[in-house]
């Protein structure tokens, strides 16, 4: 059954340079900020990648409990740390994220190539991410940049068992040079293979760079949920930098109510996913 939308939103990721992107909110405060208008605007689940004094990506663990902390403090948003990082994170740092203890924290089912770069996950890398959040309670959502990943989490699923919460929610991310192209015909595809996962198993998708809104599109009209933010692209339309993070969620909202799926509430976010309803 087609419900609501959920929508998540990737305000920072590892990648965009604050200098070329002065949108992109990189200190606590600008994060709460933009968490706060996103929620506002209907937004229900925030993927987190914090950066140093400096904008640069970091896994440092006073930051994490701190923006976790904040985050529960000044919104409802379901938190969702990345265990990705960016590419050159050991997978020590990355692990250790969850000692942060987040609602929820991104489990990659596999390598892929990353432009120009490798983003790796080893499959006992996988297994140990997804072994510690089934004992700490933080549910996982699976990020799947190529169709094999839903083979591994298939894999993965059978031999180690259902998530924290019950739940298997996966993100689609589309579009990564090295991955799968962010197209409908990708995004059916890759659909189809949720066959093989259990019952129930939802999943939302992002198109990086361009192909943002086309896969925005497929996954309302295929019954996905979407994910949006400046993480994933920082054009909002040729030529048009994104101005904000607000932009692009109400952008998506916009879509969601003209699909007649109106954004999910926080309170129906962590129903649908398993999370539980508060951590604090
Ligand atoms: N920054 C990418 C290398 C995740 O957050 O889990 C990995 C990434 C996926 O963004
Ligand atoms: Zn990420």
């Amino acid at each position: 059954m087609t419900t609501g939308t959920l929508i998540t939103v990737a305000p920072t990721g590892a990648e965009s340079a604050k200098v070329e992107a002065p949108a992109l909110p990189v200190t606590l405060d600008e994060l709460l900020l933009t968490a706060k208008e996103c929620e506002a605007l209907g937004a229900s689940v925030i993927h987190v990648h914090i950066r140093d004094d400096e904008a640069q990506p970091t896994l440092d663990q006073g930051r994490l409990r701190d923006t976790v902390a904040a985050l529960r403090e000044r919104t409802d948003l379901v938190v969702q740390l990345s265990s990705g990082g960016s590419v050159s994170d050991p997978e020590a740092d990355r692990l250790a994220v969850l000692d942060a203890v987040p609602d929820m924290a991104s489990c990659t089912m596999g390598t892929v190539n990353f432009g120009d770069d490798v983003f790796l996950n080893r499959w006992e890398f996988i297994v140990e991410l997804h072994t510690r959040m089934q004992e700490r309670g933080i549910v996982p959502e699976y990020e799947i940049f190529d169709l094999g990943h839903l083979t591994a989490l298939q894999r993965l699923l059978s031999k180690h068992g259902l998530p924290a919460g019950g739940h298997v929610h996966v993100d689609f991310v589309m579009g990564v040079p090295g991955g799968m192209p962010g197209t409908p015909a990708a995004l059916i595809a890759a659909q189809h293979m949720l066959r093989d996962l259990p019952a129930g198993t939802t999943f939302s998708a992002t198109g990086v760079g361009r192909t943002t809104i086309p896969v925005l599109l497929a996954s309302l009209s295929a019954g996905g949920h979407l994910r949006v933010g400046m993480e994933d692209t920082v054009t909002y339309a040729k030529g048009q930098p994104v101005e904000s993070n607000m932009q692009l969620v109400a952008r998506a909202v916009g879509f969601a109510q003209l699909a007649q799926r109106l954004p999910l509430t926080t309170a129906e976010a962590r129903e649908l996913l398993g999370v539980p309803a508060t951590r604090r």
